[in-house]
């Protein structure tokens, strides 16, 4: 993986190249922060990068998609919104024999319509999160609360799957009440508020599992307006590792998430410059690391060093 920052050397390969980068949207920070270490790296690797906000519409990929094919681009770097759907815009890319590269999520479509994925495994994420609760609960009776991801997008499918894998052979852990807040603060904070309303004003809540961190720290705000003690009362899980759930796991509001690194970008250009220049063929998947993350790790010092990440 790529140096960044101040101690960021200038990459060989794709200097004076034209890539276009159709981007989800800005629903999170983790996703802000993807978009912001991607120019980085365009600037560091010399790549004109094209880049395009799709406001979580599919729809609108597909155009920005269309319109790097017409114009030619060296390559393609795609954050899916949803897994499925792409074959025919994948296809006239392929046709066109321009590379593409998914980033950060998966797609369901023949592995041939694109060169490589850099992602972290989902499943394993979900399934690390439901192994810190089913160690920090052991016999208790917990009832679940899930905020799901975007639905039909990858994380949120492969987080919810991993998560009830961990928790299935442990009947005392149940999951309650699960909907979508659609990655962001906002839904997450009042979807939360309807759980807690639906739960005893969140009473009968013993943890929450969101399937990112901008959920949880809105949720976490409705759990205290409620009167109640974020990570004490209910426990809080969720993944990122974004430099804002870092204050509340100090604070003892959140108890665990999952870090998943912004840059995936780094892993993208090498690949393609070694594609482009040499013709090698990358690994279909480029997994990123999933590390379990809570109050033993310093969360200000590790925040710092996100931070540095390009956050
Ligand atoms: O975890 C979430 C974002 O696709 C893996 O999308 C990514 C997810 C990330 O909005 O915060």
């Amino acid at each position: 993986v790529a140096l960044l920052g101040s101690a960021a050397m200038a990459q060989e390969g794709l200097e004076g190249m034209t890539i276009g980068f159709s981007q989800i949207g800005s629903e999170s920070g983790w996703r802000a922060a993807e978009t912001s270490v991607t120019r980085q790296q365009a600037e560091e690797w010399g790549v004109n990068l094209q880049f395009s906000d799709a406001q979580q519409r599919q729809e609108n990929q597909i155009r920005a998609i269309r319109s790097f094919v017409a114009q030619g681009v060296d390559a393609i770097l795609l954050a899916p919104v949803v897994a499925t759907g792409w074959e025919e815009v994948l296809s006239e890319a392929k046709d066109a024999d321009i590379p593409v590269v998914l980033l950060d999520r998966g797609i369901e479509a023949p592995e041939d319509l694109y060169l490589t994925s850099v992602a972290s495994d989902q499943v394993l994420e979900g399934r690390v999160a439901g192994e810190w609760l089913v160690e920090t609960v052991g016999d208790e009776d917990c009832r679940v609360v899930e905020l799901q991801g975007t639905v039909g997008s990858s994380p949120a499918i492969n987080r919810k799957q991993g998560f009830e894998e961990a928790i299935a052979d442990h009947a005392n852990i149940e999951i309650v009440r699960s909907q979508t807040g659609d990655f962001t603060r906002a839904l997450g904070k009042q979807v939360m508020e309807g759980f807690l309303r639906a739960e005893n004003g969140g009473q009968d809540i013993c943890a929450l599992y969101a399937h990112n961190d901008d959920m949880a720290v809105g949720a976490i705000q409705a759990i205290r307006e409620a009167g109640l003690n974020p990570g004490e009362d209910i426990l809080v899980v969720s993944i990122d590792a974004v430099p804002d759930i870092s204050p509340a796991i100090a604070a003892g509001e959140a108890n665990a998430t999952v870090e998943l690194t912004p840059n995936m970008a780094g892993p993208a250009f090498e690949a393609l410059a070694a594609y482009l220049n040499d013709g090698v063929e990358p690994e279909k998947f480029i997994i990123t690391e999933s590390r379990l993350y809570t109050a033993e790790d310093d969360p200000e010092g590790e925040a710092e060093r996100r931070r540095d990440l390009g956050y």
